[in-house]
């Protein structure tokens, strides 16, 4: 008897601990949703589950009724032989029916809602979305500004997301915002939502399409903030201050370390030199680094400690970074030309480069 008990009680112990993983206001909770689609999704989930009591209430209503009321109570009974009651067959059939359309009517009617393509007017914020194994690539081709890992837009507006790859298939997927996309070669995928007039504020995404390697570590950033902010944001990008001399000397110092580390071979910074363009499009672009609040794809926050380990050896933070390492293991530089780049990458974007420094020590967010 105990045993039998004991083999009950086992499932119900393990599940107990998933269960307390659970929460319906985690950063990334669809419970808590802050956009149009992701609200849509979130009333038909609960529309659904609504439903879904009654129909719980009543199976498991009958299903104790006839337990218990038929139940054989002496060993010799033989309950009453029947076969098939008409009356039994058309509300066993019907019930189903009427609750299938309960669910399609709704679900149908949010798919046309949410998967309509929407033709973007100049009041959208249209963004071309590219992932990359394992960053995101965010190039707003109205405003002339390219950033990665960090998207910004504007509170009470359309936003109009054009996905697509540069390598393999990725999946966009903001949860409190707007549910999940994929990203294909080749192929021009498009996400949009309304943005809520007052739902400013830093919300948090992934990929959700097994990418391989570091496929778990491909993070960004929704930042959510009123127009005059968004606006600022992105005059910030189209003139970025330059940083030819730096008063301080570990700026200038990673000011000069980036050219000659090569990092500028594979990644534009805006604020390095007026009207050249560096880099190639397939890696992050660093302009207004500055004014980001994390590293290494939204792992890390951006702290100078953090961005310093993130430049002084990648795959030490995230294994199989598609960055090398330019140091020799033994080269006695390498923390402190790592602490000066990482100053240097965190004043650009920032007016006076010791806020930035300031800033970014508070664990931006
Ligand atoms: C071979 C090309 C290449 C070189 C050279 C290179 N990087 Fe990178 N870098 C990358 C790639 C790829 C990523 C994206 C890695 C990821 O997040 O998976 C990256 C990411 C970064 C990031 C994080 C960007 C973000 O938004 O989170 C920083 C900062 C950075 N690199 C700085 C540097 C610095 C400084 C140097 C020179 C010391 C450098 N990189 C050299 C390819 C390169
Ligand atoms: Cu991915």
């Amino acid at each position: 008897m105990p045993m039998r008990w004991l083999r009950r009680a086992l499932p119900v112990a393990f599940l107990a601990p998933l269960l307390a993983g659970c929460s319906l206001d985690g950063v990334q909770s669809i419970m808590s949703p802050a956009a149009s689609i992701a609200r849509e999704q979130h009333g038909l989930f609960m529309w659904t589950w609504y439903l879904s009591i009654p129909v719980m209430v009543g199976v498991f209503g009958v299903l104790f009724y006839v337990l218990f009321k038929y139940r054989r109570r002496r060993d010799d009974e033989m309950p009453d032989q029947s076969h098939g009651n008409p009356m039994t067959e058309v509300i066993l059939t019907i019930v189903p029916i009427i609750i299938v359309i309960m669910v399609a009517v709704p679900s149908v009617r949010s798919i046309f809602r949410t998967q309509t393509v929407v033709q973007a007017t100049s009041d959208d914020v249209v963004i071309h979305v590219t992932g990359y194994q394992w960053w995101w690539k965010f190039d707003y081709p109205q405003y002339g500004v390219t950033t990665a890992n960090e998207m910004h837009i504007p509170a009470g507006k359309r936003v109009i997301l054009q996905l697509n790859s540069g390598d393999v298939v990725h999946a966009f997927w903001a949860p409190r915002l707007a549910g999940k996309v994929d990203l294909i070669p080749n192929q021009d995928n498009r996400l949009w939502f309304d943005t809520d007039p007052d739902g400013t504020g830093i919300f948090t995404g992934q990929c959700a399409e097994l990418c391989l390697g570091a496929h778990a570590y491909m993070r960004f950033r929704i930042v959510v903030s009123e127009q005059d902010e968004f606006d600022d944001w992105v005059a910030e990008f189209q003139q970025p201050a330059v940083v030819t001399t730096a008063t301080d000397p570990l700026i200038a110092q990673g000011r000069q370390l980036v050219a000659s580390k090569g990092c500028i071979g594979c990644h534009n910074i805006g604020n390095y030199s007026e009207g050249v363009k560096f880099g190639q499009p397939q890696y992050p672009d660093l302009t207004n680094f500055g004014l980001r609040h994390t590293v290494g794809a939204a792992i890390l926050d951006a702290t100078p400690e953090n961005v310093a380990t993130w430049i002084r050896d990648p795959q030490e933070v995230k294994p199989g970074a598609r960055m090398p390492t330019l140091w020799q293991a033994n080269d006695p530089n390498r923390d402190q030309e790592a602490a000066a780049i990482a100053a240097y990458l965190l004043s650009l974007g920032v007016e006076d480069g010791t806020q930035a420094l300031a800033q970014a020590s508070t664990g931006g967010n």
